[in-house]
C-alpha cells in the first residue's frame, strides 16, 4: 500500500453505453466502489470517485447497427439512462462523465501524442480483413464464418459462441463480412503497437510489489506474464470510424483502440471535476489510486494501462485493483442480448424506494472470490430474515417502546450492569471491525459485521425483555432503552456505506443530523431528553410475500421463452391430432432396392422400394443429400397408403419419412443398432 497516503482516487470501470444497467454491473464494481468511497468519506478522508460512460469501441458500433441508429444516438440514449440508474441506486460518483466529451478527446489525443513523441510505440504493418463493398476494415466481431472447432456456421472473428473457442478472424472458414455479407479480402494496414514484450520486466516489477492484491487478480496477471512467450505487442490503434482519431498525419480512418482511450477516461473525468487540482490526484505519490472492475477487465487495468502510464512518465499507477468475479442470475450467465438480467430501471418501478434491499442482497452475495449466483429466493430471504427480522425488528421495537414509555424522549441510563458494560464495550469495537474488512475490500464481511451489531441489539432487548419488566422495574427499562437507542444511532452511522437510503431514514427517525464514522466509537450520540421523531413509521423493511418473487421468476421465464422462440428455427408445434387420424396412416418399414436421379431436376430421386407388401416407385426430394448409388439397401420408413401423386411425370406411390434438421438437411431415420426390422413391419 502507498505509505502515508494523503488522498485516494477511486475509479469504477466505465461501462459501455450500449445498454441499461443490470445487477451484474452493480455487484461487479459499482456497489463495492460506492461502499468503499462512502466509508472513506465517513472517516473524513480525502477521496474522489470517478466514472463515466465508455462510448467508443466495437460494442457501440454493433449496438448501433442492431438498433439501426448512429453510434452517437446510441451513446446519447444509454449514457443518460445509465447515469440516472446509478444515481437512483445511490452510487455516489463525484463525476459521471463520458468518453465522447471534448475534454476526453483532447486528453486521450495528447496522451497518445506524448507516447508517440517519446518513441513509445512500434509501427507494424499487418494484414486485416477488409470489406471492399463497405470500404472499411473489419473489426473481429464484424466477421462471421465457420468455426474450425465445432463447425458452427455463424462463429465470430474473435469467438465461437457455440463452443466457446476464442478465435482469430483468419481461423474462420468461409469468412463473411457482417456489413455487406460478402467475403472480405486481406489488406495491409499500418498500426501503432505498445511493445508490451519490451515492457514486461517493468510490469513484472510492478506486480511483484503488489502480491497483496486479491489472489484472483494477482493470479490472472501472473498467468498473462508467464504463459507462452509472455506479453506480446498490442495494437493501440484500429481501423475504425468511431472513436478518438489517431492524432498523426496519414492516419485517416484510424482511431485509438478503445482500451487505450477508455482508461484515460478516468483522467479526463477527474479533470472535468477538478479543473485546477486534478493533477494532485494523478501525479502525486501521496495519492492512492484504486480501480474497481470486473474480472474481464483485469489485464487492461493491471498490465496495459499501468504500462501506458509508466511509459508516459507523469502519472501514478494503481495501488490496488480489487476486481470481482461474475454474478450469475438464477444459475445462468447474465446476458443483455438474451434479456437474462434484472434491470435497475425495472427494479425501481417494481420495488419503489427499496434500493437498499437490492444493495444489501448484492453485497451479501457479492462475487468477491468466485462467481456467485443471484436468486430471487435469496433476495426474499435476505429481506425477510435479515433486514426485517434482525435489523428492522430491533429498530422498530426500540422506536415503539421509546414512544410508548417516554413520549419519544431518550431516557437516562442510571446504572450499568456488568452485562451492559460488556455490551457497551462490544459496541465500540464495530467501527474497527467493519472498517478493517472494508479496508481489505471484504465487503461481504463488513456487511455481516454491521448486521452483527443489529444482532447484538436484538439480543440485548430479547434478553432484558423491557416490555415485561416495565411495570416492576421502570428504572432498569430506562437503561436498557437508552442503550438500545445508542445502538440504533450507531447502526445508522455504520450502515451508511451499505444502505445509504435506510441510514438517512434512520437518522431522520432518530431526529439527528447524519453523523460520521468515528462518532460510532462512542456510545453517547443521543443525549438524555433528546426527542426522536414522533410520527414516522419505524418499519424500515416490511416483509415481502412469496408472490413478489413469483412475479419476478415468471418474468424471467417469459424472457427465456421469448428468446428461445426468437432464436429457434424449429417449426412451431402443430395442433393436436386424434388417435384415429393417426392410425389411418399405414407406415411400413421398407428397403431401397433401386435409385436413380429424376432427369432435369436437382432434388429428386426415383426410388424402388421393397415394402414387404410389394415393390413400388416413390419419388423423393433427397438428391441434395444422398447419391443414388449410396442408398441401395438403405432401410426406410414409408407411408404406403398415401394417395399416388404424379411428380415430373412419374407416379409416386407413397412417401419416405425423413428427419429434417434446422438447416433443412434431410436424413433417414435408421433402426437402432442390433435390432432387426423386416420389410413390411408396421410403424406406429
Ligand atoms: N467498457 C468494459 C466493460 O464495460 C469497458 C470497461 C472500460 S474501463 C476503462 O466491461
Ligand atoms: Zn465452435
Amino acid at each position: 500500500m502507498t505509505p502515508d497516503f494523503k488522498r485516494t482516487l477511486v475509479t469504477a470501470a466505465l461501462p459501455y453505453a450500449n445498454g441499461p444497467v443490470h445487477i451484474g454491473h452493480l455487484a461487479g464494481c459499482y456497489l463495492p466502489s460506492d461502499i468503499y468511497v462512502r466509508y472513506l468519506r465517513s472517516k473524513g478522508q480525502d477521496v474522489v470517485f470517478v466514472c463515466g460512460s465508455d462510448e467508443h469501441g466495437v460494442p457501440i458500433t454493433i449496438k448501433a447497427k442492431r438498433e439501426n441508429a448512429t453510434p452517437q444516438a446510441v451513446v446519447d440514449k444509454y449514457h443518460h439512462m445509465m447515469k440516472e440508474s446509478f444515481a437512483e441506486f445511490g452510487i455516489s460518483f463525484d463525476v459521471y462523465s463520458r468518453t465522447s466529451s471534448k475534454t476526453h478527446h483532447e486528453t486521450a489525443s495528447a496522451f497518445f501524442k506524448t507516447l508517440y513523441d517519446k518513441g513509445g510505440f512500434t509501427e507494424q504493418v499487418t494484414e486485416q480483413y477488409y470489406d471492399e463493398t463497405a470500404k472499411q476494415f473489419l473489426a473481429d466481431r464484424y466477421i462471421t464464418g465457420e468455426c474450425p472447432n465445432c463447425g458452427n456456421p455463424n462463429a465470430y472473428g474473435d469467438q465461437c459462441e457455440r463452443c466457446g473457442t476464442s478465435l482469430n478472424p483468419t481461423d474462420l472458414k468461409n469468412p463473411k463480412s457482417a456489413l455487406s455479407g460478402n467475403p472480405p479480402v486481406l489488406k495491409q494496414t499500418k498500426n501503432w503497437f505498445l511493445p508490451l514484450d519490451q515492457l514486461q520486466p517493468k510490469i513484472q516489477a510492478y506486480l511483484d510489489e503488489h502480491k497483496d492484491w486479491k489472489t484472483t487478480v494477482y493470479g490472472q496477471c501472473k498467468s498473462w506474464l508467464e504463459s507462452g512467450d509472455g506479453l506480446q505487442p498490442r495494437a493501440m490503434t484500429r481501423d475504425l470510424d468511431w472513436g478518438v482519431p489517431v492524432p498523426l498525419p496519414n492516419a485517416e480512418g484510424k482511431v485509438l483502440y478503445v482500451w487505450f482511450d477508455a482508461p484515460i477516461g478516468y483522467i479526463s473525468a477527474t479533470k472535468e471535476l477538478l479543473p485546477d487540482t486534478w493533477e494532485l490526484y494523478w501525479k502525486s505519490k501521496k495519492t492512492r489510486l484504486i480501480h474497481f472492475i470486473g474480472k474481464d477487465n483485469i489485464v487492461f487495468h493491471c498490465i496495459i494501462f499501468p504500462a501506458m502510464l509508466m511509459e508516459h512518465g507523469e502519472f501514478i499507477v494503481a495501488d490496488n485493483v480489487p476486481a470481482n468475479e461474475f454474478l450469475n442470475l438464477e444459475g445462468d450467465k447474465i446476458s443483455t442480448s438474451r434479456n437474462w438480467a434484472v434491470w435497475l430501471h425495472e427494479y425501481l418501478q417494481e420495488f419503489k424506494d427499496q434500493q437498499d434491499v437490492l444493495r444489501f442482497t448484492l453485497c451479501a452475495t457479492a462475487p468477491e472470490t468466485r462467481d456467485n449466483d443471484f436468486t430471487w429466493k435469496t433476495f426474499l430471504d435476505k429481506n425477510n430474515n435479515e433486514l426485517a427480522a434482525i435489523f428492522g425488528n430491533f429498530i422498530n421495537r426500540t422506536i415503539v417502546l421509546t414512544r410508548n414509555y417516554y413520549a419519544g424522549a431518550v431516557p437516562e441510563a442510571k446504572a450499568f450492569t456488568k452485562e451492559d458494560i460488556k455490551v457497551l464495550e462490544q459496541m465500540s469495537t464495530f467501527p474497527d471491525r467493519i472498517g478493517e474488512a472494508l479496508d481489505q475490500f471484504k465487503f461481504r464481511e463488513g456487511l455481516q459485521e454491521w448486521l452483527n451489531l443489529a444482532r447484538l441489539g436484538n439480543k440485548y432487548l430479547t434478553d432484558n425483555e423491557p416490555w415485561k419488566i416495565q411495570n416492576d422495574n421502570p428504572e432498569r427499562v430506562k437503561t436498557v432503552m437508552h442503550l438500545a437507542l445508542q445502538i440504533s444511532v450507531n447502526l445508522a452511522i455504520l450502515g451508511e456505506p451499505f444502505l445509504p437510503f435506510t441510514s438517512k431514514k434512520l437518522f431522520t427517525l432518530l431526529n439527528v443530523v447524519p453523523l460520521k464514522w468515528n462518532a460510532a466509537r462512542q456510545n453517547t450520540n443521543l443525549h438524555v431528553g433528546h426527542k426522536i421523531d414522533a410520527v414516522l413509521s419505524g418499519i424500515l423493511f416490511p416483509k415481502m410475500d412469496q408472490e413478489v418473487i413469483a412475479f419476478q421468476l415468471q418474468k424471467l421465464e417469459k424472457a427465456k421463452e421469448a428468446m428461445l422462440a426468437a432464436n429457434s428455427l424449429l417449426e412451431p408445434a402443430k395442433a393436436e391430432t386424434s388417435f384415429d387420424d393417426f392410425s389411418r396412416m399405414d407406415i411400413r418399414s421398407g428397403t431401397i432396392v433401386e435409385a436413380e436421379r429424376v432427369p432435369k431436376t436437382d432434388k429428386l430421386l426415383k426410388l424402388l422400394i421393397d415394402t414387404g407388401l410389394d415393390k413400388r416407385t416413390v419419388v423423393s426430394g433427397i438428391a441434395a443429400w444422398y447419391k443414388p448409388e449410396e442408398i441401395i439397401g438403405q432401410q426406410v420408413s414409408i407411408l404406403v397408403n398415401l394417395a399416388p401423386r404424379k411428380i415430373k411425370g412419374i407416379e409416386s406411390q407413397g412417401m419416405i419419412l425423413m428427419a429434417e434438421n434446422q438447416a433443412g438437411e434431410l436424413s433417414f431415420i435408421a433402426p437402432t443398432k442390433g435390432k432387426i426390422i423386416n420389410n413390411g413391419d408396421t410403424i406406429k
